[in-house]
């Protein structure tokens, strides 16, 4: 058994779950989506041929994993999904740039790192996914969201993590601090600073643990994924407002100083960006 008290609180509890975030580098949020979106997400999923496994962190060597990548594209609920008005509002106090100005109807200017569907099979190494050097700095440059899809427990291989483990770089210190596991229902998700040390167990049962991973980072950090690159031109054409901050076009690399001197860019600069990318498709297909 473990020590540390799970914190999970209901979406009106923004400040709590900020503060959770905070101190103790994540917080489970209950009754986001709903039992309809949930299941319509998983029916996709499982429908969908696999064509990708994982390279485990720690070892460098494939595991056995199921794996989807750059889900954004597997159509509008998987869109609507980064769009969540409190994914948005958590993320917005948490990975927002003050000296990155975006129009008042763009609350954001952070972006989507990565997005994929992941069921869990061998077990995951401990790791944290934020590349930054160690720090103890208040706030995060890399927030993950989990999205369960299944109900997910000790025996299928859920989520683990270190609690408080987001602002301490002492090795010594880290090893002495307890795994806990999460253990999450379909109505709940959970969100952590990028710096927290988290893993996975192996999936001991024949089913399968499907679960969404959402990955946001501050706007300047590089994306895994070029996510605009990885869109058709139809789905180029259908992008918000939002959605041009959210998957980087606005702070895509300038090619020369005629192309803009900032690179906080803004609509304007994303429809270029866009554009250049629906050539290139052209020129591809
Ligand atoms: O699936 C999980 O529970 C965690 C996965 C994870 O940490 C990762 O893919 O980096
Ligand atoms: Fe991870």
């Amino acid at each position: 058994m473990y020590n540390h008290p799970i914190f999970e609180a209901e979406i009106e509890n923004l400040e709590l779950i900020k503060e959770s975030i905070v101190a103790n580098g994540y917080s489970i949020i209950n009754n986001l989506f709903s039992d309809e979106d949930i299941k319509s997400l998983l029916d996709f999923i499982k429908n969908k041929p696999i064509k990708y496994a994982q390279i485990d962190p720690k070892t460098r060597k494939q595991i056995k994993t199921l794996h989807h990548f750059n889900i954004h594209n597997y159509g509008k609920l998987f869109r609507d999904i980064p769009l969540n008005n409190f994914i948005e509002n958590l993320n917005s106090l948490l990975l927002n740039d003050e000296f990155y100005k975006t129009p008042n109807y763009v609350p954001g200017n952070f972006v989507v790192n990565q997005y994929t569907a992941r069921s869990a099979n061998s077990a995951l190494s401990l790791h944290r996914d934020d590349r930054n050097p160690l720090g103890n700095a208040y706030y995060p440059t890399w927030l993950q969201w989990l999205i369960p899809l299944e109900d997910t427990c000790i025996e299928n291989g859920c989520t683990v993590i270190k609690p408080k483990t987001h602002k301490l770089s002492d090795n010594s210190k880290i090893k002495l601090i307890e795994e806990v596991p999460l253990e999450l229902k379909t109505n709940q998700v959970v969100c952590w600073d990028g710096r927290l040390i988290h893993g996975a167990l192996k999936n001991k049962t024949p089913g399968t643990r499907w679960a969404l991973i959402l990955t946001f980072t501050r706007w300047y950090i590089k994306q895994e994924f070029k996510m605009i690159a990885s869109m058709d031109s139809q789905i180029l054409n259908s992008l918000s407002d939002r959605e041009k901050y959210l998957y980087g076009a606005t702070v895509e690399e300038r090619f020369s100083p005629e192309e803009g001197l900032s690179s906080k860019g803004d609509l304007k600069y994303a429809e270029k960006k866009i554009n250049q990318y629906k050539l290139l498709n052209d020129a591809l297909t």
